[in-house]
């Protein structure tokens, strides 16, 4: 009896150092972001917008950590911001009165969260007006990989891109003008209207390249504030779509992908192995395809090995 007492507390002492040693092996990832208002270039012919940012960037910074990790989160509004700002990462479950509030010019705000999902999800400023503070520039993306790693139904991808599609405004329209549309200039994909499209302008200097035959993984996340994205691969179909990047919500052979305001999902595509091809990635709604929304992927053989890896991934 005295024995198997002993056991007992000794296995419930062992079970609880194991949990202690669990919870301390979570991996954590540091991030920190400025919010800056600033000028910002949004096509490739130099027009600059007034932009709300995230570090000075549009989108911000690609964050990409695994299933179970923590992330250390810090906001830094700068002190010579006009505005309140604040973080929603759509990959966080928290308090939006706490760790979501808005913090004034020159204020820090430090939270964490543990990313419990996998999926490919949209970060943004909360503050109001959201429809404002969203279209001039107030996003990226959270890449959240899958604790269990690559599989059968989750291959692993040759290459992968990140595109996230947003709003152009006029400088000077107002939070209600952009709620209704009003003073709508285009879209824009990482940032910049037809950014990858040297057909549709000539002063883009950068396409999205690939080898024929290849498996390229686009992780998508539309930033646009009222519209949904028809996202298609003209001259392809998506080989597989992933509704939110979840490796549990597979779908085949897909033409379309709708994808709502402030939704990601993750697509792939497989050119012909045999020649090399094109494919224009469009939104299919033409108001926004011809307002910016077309991105050129050339598959040929000498594509850069570099673009669609490591650092490569958002081509800015
Ligand atoms: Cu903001």
């Amino acid at each position: 009896m005295k024995k198997i007492m002993k056991t007992a507390i000794q296995s419930a002492i062992f079970s609880s150092l194991a949990l202690a040693g669990m919870a301390s092996a979570a991996n954590v990832v540091e991030v920190t972001m400025t919010a800056r208002e600033v000028d910002v270039v949004t096509d490739n012919s130099g027009t600059t917008h007034r932009m709300w940012t995230y570090d000075g960037i549009v989108p911000g910074p690609l964050v990409r950590v695994k299933q179970g990790d923590v992330v250390n989160f810090t906001l830094l509004n700068d002190p010579g911001n006009e505005q309140s700002h604040s973080m929603d990462f759509h990959a966080a479950r928290a308090d939006v009165l706490d760790e979501f509030e808005e913090i004034k010019p020159g204020d820090t705000k430090q939270f964490t969260f543990k990313a419990e999902y996998p999926g490919v999800f949209i970060y943004h400023c909360g503050a109001d007006s959201m429809a404002e503070h969203i279209s001039r520039g107030m996003y990226g993306v959270i890449i959240v990989d899958p604790a269990e790693g690559y599989s059968e139904s989750f291959p692993k991808p040759d290459r992968e891109y990140v595109l996230v599609q947003g709003d152009i405004f006029t400088d000077g329209a107002s939070a209600d003008d952009r709620m209704i549309g009003v003073g709508w200039e285009g879209a824009i994909i990482n940032g910049k209207q037809f950014h990858y499209s040297p057909v549709h302008d000539p002063n883009a200097s950068l396409v999205l390249e690939s080898k024929p035959g290849e498996r390229v993984r686009f992780h998508f996340v539309n930033a646009m504030i009222n519209d949904a994205v028809a996202f298609h691969p003209i001259a392809g179909i998506w080989e597989q779509v992933w509704d939110n990047g979840n490796p549990k919500n597979v779908r085949h052979a897909m033409q379309t992908a709708e994808i709502a305001p402030a939704h990601g999902m993750t697509l792939d595509l497989i050119s012909p192995a045999d020649r090399p091809t094109n494919n224009a990635l469009v939104d299919h709604r033409m108001k926004h395809a011809y307002g910016g929304a077309i991105s050129v992927l050339m598959n040929h053989a000498d594509a850069d090995e570099n673009k669609g890896r490591g650092d490569q991934l958002l081509l800015r």
